[in-house]
C-alpha cells in the first residue's frame, strides 16, 4: 500500500529532492566562503548516497521529506528558537532548540542533579534546595512536580533574562537566571502546601503569580473536612520580583484569601488588561469526596454544576490594599482577607462553563479565552465588557459575597472547537490555537476585534484541526502568550505516546510534537516528534534565541553564581593552601586542565572540612567536575566558578578525588588523594 502510494508520488518526490539538494548545495557554498580559512579535515566531507533511493527504502513520503528539511539542523547550525519545557516530576526544566527539537540542556531546579553538581555538596545549591523546605519541618523535599515555566517580560514581551517555574506538589516557586541557566532561589509558599496556577509573570515581571489548587485551611492547619465551607479556603499569591537582585522579595509579597473552590490555571492581563489577573476554578460545588460515606466521587461531585467561576482580580488595587496593611497574618505572611477583597473591589467572578481549565489572554489583552473540559466550546470574554459590567455594578453574589458578573454581559464569543479543550495560544496571523485533549488535536480558530484583518477567514470560526499523538495537555507557540507572538512553530505537549516510539516497557516517555503553523489557512502539519523521558513536561514557553544572552564563562575568576560576584574564597593560581585551626581544616584549591592543586590533602578523622575549589579556566566549555567517594560529594565547576563544600571527616581511609568531566587527554590524571588518618 505504502509502496503504491510512493510510486504515484514519485514525480513530486523527485522534484522535492532536487529542490532539497539544490538548497543544500547553495547553503554549503555559502558556508565555504564564510569559513574559507577553516582547516579541512582529512575525511570525506560530502554526503554520499542517492537521496531518492534512501527515501524510498525508508518509506518516507514527500511530506516526511518536507518535514525533515524544515527541522533537520546540521552540525554547527543553531536553532532559531529556544523552548523552556517543564520537566514534570523530575522537578527540572528542559531546554530544547526549535525547529530541531534537540534537547540542549536540563536545568536543575527542585531536584538534586549530579551532572550540574546540584545538591551534592556544593554549598550554594544546598542552600537553594533548603530554601524549598517547609519552615518548621525537618523534612527535606527533593523533588517537584514542575508545571508552568514563565519567562520574564518587559512590556509584555519575553526579555530573556529570567525564568520562573512552580512546583505543584509542594507549593513552591523557583527563580532561574538566564545568564547562566542556573536556579538562584526557591520560595516555599507559607500558606499553602500545593499550587497550580503558577507561574505567570506580569508584563514587566513586577509580580510572579502563584495560584492555588485544592482547598485547605490557609497554612494547612488541621480542620475537619466536615467544616469545609467554613474553614477551608483557596488562595492566590503574588510574589514581588526584584529584577535588580534577581530575587523574589518575600517580605514584599502577599496573598489573597479566596473561597474554597479549586482555583486552577491563571494568566496575567497585558496591554488593555494590564494590572488585572484571571484565574479559573472548578469544584465550586465544594465537593469533599468521601465516596466511602455515600458521597459522589470527586470527579462527579466537582462537575455537577453547569458553571464555575472565572476569578477576575484587580491586581493594581490588591497591591495598594496590601501596602496599606489591610491584611491578616497567616504563618507570618500577609493575606488580604476575602471580605476585604470584596469590599475593596479587587475580586469579581464571571460564570464559565463546564469544568474550566485553561485561561489565556490574547496578545492585545482584550480577550480572555476559557476552555471548559466538558464543553466543546471555548468561551471568549471581552475585557472591555468586564470593565463596563463592573462599572454598572449590578451583580449577583456567591455564598461568600463575591460579586458575579452576568455571563452574557461579558461574553464576546463562543467557538465550537471540539472535545476536551484545554489551553490556548496565539500567533501573528490573528489565529488562536486550542489543545483538544479528547480528540486529541490542536484546533486553529480566528480571533475578532483588532485581529480581524490579519487573516482572510471569518472572525470567531474554527479553521482547522491537526490530530496529535496523543492526549495533548498544553500547547506552546513561539512567543505565543506575549503581546507579539511570532507564529511559525507550535509544540503540542502530549501525555501519551503509545505507538510513536519503540516499546520501552509499560512506562512511556511524553511526546512533544512540533507543528509548523507558518502557513495561514488549513495547513498546520506535525513535523517532528520528540520523546522526553520525564513525567509530564507540562507546559513550555518558546523564545526567539537571539533574545537570550547567556555568559560563555563566568565574568571573573572566582565567581559565585549565587551572589553574582567574586567569592571571598576565590583562589588564583599560586594562592592554593590548606589551613588548620584546631580541628577545622580549610582548603583553597584550584582546578585547571589537568590538575587539582593541592594534589594531596591530609587530615584527621573528625576534622571539620571547608573546601573551596576555583576553576581558573577562561576557555569556553572547560568545565571540571569534582567527585569525592563515600562522602556523596559531586561538583560541577564551570570556567571561572568558585564552589565551596563542607563535610565532617567521620570516616577514615584513603579517598581518591577526581575530575568527572572528560576535560583533556590527561583527564584521568586530574585526581588527588584525600588521606584521613584514623582518630583515637
Ligand atoms: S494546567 S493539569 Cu497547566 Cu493543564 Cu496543570
Ligand atoms: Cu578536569 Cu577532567
Amino acid at each position: 500500500m505504502k509502496k503504491e502510494w510512493f510510486y504515484r508520488h514519485k514525480l513530486l518526490l523527485t522534484s522535492l529532492l532536487i529542490v532539497v539538494v539544490g538548497v543544500g548545495l547553495l547553503a554549503s557554498c555559502g558556508d565555504k566562503s564564510d569559513e574559507a580559512a577553516a582547516p579541512e579535515s582529512s575525511g570525506a566531507t560530502t554526503v554520499s548516497g542517492d537521496a531518492a533511493a534512501i527515501a524510498e527504502a525508508r518509506g518516507l513520503t514527500p511530506d516526511d521529506i518536507l518535514a525533515a528539511v524544515k527541522t533537520y539542523t546540521p552540525s554547527g547550525m543553531y536553532d532559531e528558537y529556544v523552548m523552556f519545557a517543564s520537566g514534570g516530576h523530575s522537578g527540572q526544566v528542559y531546554v530544547v532548540g526549535l525547529p530541531s527539537m534537540r534537547v540542549i540542556k536540563k536545568i536543575a531546579v527542585f531536584t538534586p542533579e549530579p551532572w550540574q553538581g546540584y545538591g551534592y555538596g556544593a554549598q550554594d545549591s544546598m542552600e537553594i534546595l533548603a530554601e524549598g523546605n517547609v519552615e518548621g519541618s525537618d523534612r527535606e523535599i527533593t523533588w517537584g512536580d514542575t508545571h508552568h515555566p514563565a519567562l520574564s517580560e518587559t512590556n509584555g514581551d519575553y526579555d530573556g533574562e529570567f525564568l520562573f517555574i512552580n512546583d505543584k506538589a509542594n507549593g513552591r516557586v523557583a527563580v532561574i537566571s538566564l545568564k547562566d541557566f542556573e536556579t538562584k532561589q526557591i520560595v516555599k509558599n507559607p500558606i499553602a502546601l500545593g499550587d497550580h496556577g503558577g507561574t505567570m509573570a506580569t508584563p514587566n515581571t513586577e509580580w510572579i503569580i502563584e495560584g492555588g489548587q485544592y482547598g485547605s485551611p490557609l497554612g494547612w492547619e488541621y480542620a475537619s473536612i466536615e467544616d469545609y465551607e467554613a474553614d477551608y479556603r483557596g488562595m492566590i499569591t503574588f510574589w514581588k520580583f526584584d529584577r535588580e537582585s534577581g530575587r523574589i522579595l518575600e517580605d514584599q509579597s502577599f496573598a489573597i484569601e479566596l473561597p474554597p473552590y479549586w482555583q486552577d490555571v491563571c494568566d496575567s492581563g497585558k496591554l488593555d488588561s494590564e494590572g488585572w489577573v484571571f484565574c479559573n476554578s472548578f469544584n465550586t460545588e465544594m465537593a469533599t469526596g468521601g465516596v466511602e460515606d455515600g458521597n459522589p466521587p470527586f470527579e462527579a461531585g466537582a462537575s455537577q454544576q453547569d458553571m464555575d467561576y472565572l476569578h477576575i482580580f484587580n491586581l493594581d488595587k490588591a497591591v495598594e490594599v496590601a501596602a496599606a496593611g489591610k491584611t491578616m497574618d497567616v504563618k507570618g505572611f500577609p493575606v488580604i482577607p476575602l471580605d476585604t477583597a470584596i469590599e475593596e473591589g479587587l475580586l469579581y467572578f464571571a460564570p464559565e462553563p463546564k469544568s474550566p481549565h485553561g485561561v489565556d489572554v490574547s496578545p492585545d489583552g482584550q480577550f480572555v479565552t476559557v476552555s471548559g473540559k466538558l464543553d466543546p466550546h471555548v468561551s471568549v470574554y471581552s475585557f472591555d465588557k468586564i470593565q463596563d459590567t463592573i462599572a454598572a455594578g449590578n451583580f449577583e453574589f456567591d455564598q461568600y459575597g463575591v460579586p458575579i458578573l452576568n455571563f452574557d454581559d461579558v461574553l464576546e464569543a463562543q467557538i465550537e472547537v471540539g472535545l476536551g479543550p484545554l489551553h490556548t495560544q496565539y500567533d501573528d496571523k490573528g489565529y488562536a490555537y486550542t489543545s483538544l485533549f479528547l480528540e486529541p488535536a490542536v484546533a486553529r480558530w480566528t480571533l475578532g476585534g483588532d485581529f480581524s484583518d490579519l487573516n482572510d477567514e471569518e472572525d470567531w470560526t474554527l479553521v482547522q484541526k491537526t490530530p496529535v499523538q496523543y492526549n495533548v495537555g498544553h500547547i506552546a507557540a513561539a512567543e505565543g502568550d506575549t503581546v507579539s507572538p511570532d507564529g511559525k512553530y507550535l509544540v503540542s505537549l502530549n501525555k501519551w505516546a503509545i505507538d510513536r516510539f519503540l516499546n520501552v516497557g509499560p512506562l512511556l516517555p511524553q511526546n512533544l510534537q512540533l507543528l509548523d503553523i507558518s502557513e495561514p489557512g488549513t495547513t498546520m502539519p506535525v513535523i517532528y516528534d520528540l520523546p522526553l523521558p520525564d513525567g509530564e513536561p507540562h507546559y513550555a514557553q518558546i523564545i526567539k534565541a537571539d533574545k537570550l544572552d547567556p555568559w560563555e564563562v563566568y565574568p571573573e575568576i572566582g565567581w559565585n553564581p549565587r551572589t553574582g560576584e567574586v567569592d571571598e574564597n576565590a583562589t588564583q593560581i599560586g594562592e592554593e593552601r590548606i589551613v588548620r585551626d584546631g580541628n577545622n581544616v580549610e582548603i583553597w584549591m584550584t582546578a585547571v586542565r589537568s590538575h587539582f592543586t593541592p594534589e594531596r590533602v591530609e587530615i584527621k578523622q573528625g576534622d571539620k572540612v571547608t573546601w573551596h575549589i576555583t576553576n581558573v579556566e577562561r576557555a569556553y566549555d572547560a568545565t571540571h567536575g569534582f567527585a569525592l567517594p563515600l562522602y556523596n560529594i559531586n561538583l560541577s565547576i564551570e570556567p571561572g566558578e568558585t564552589v565551596t563544600f563542607e563535610f565532617e571527616a567521620t570516616e577514615d581511609g584513603v579517598f581518591s578525588y577526581y575530575c568527572t568531566e572528560f576535560c583533556s587527554a590527561l583527564h584521568l590524571e586530574m585526581t588527588g588523594y584525600l588521606l584521613v588518618e584514623p582518630g583515637e
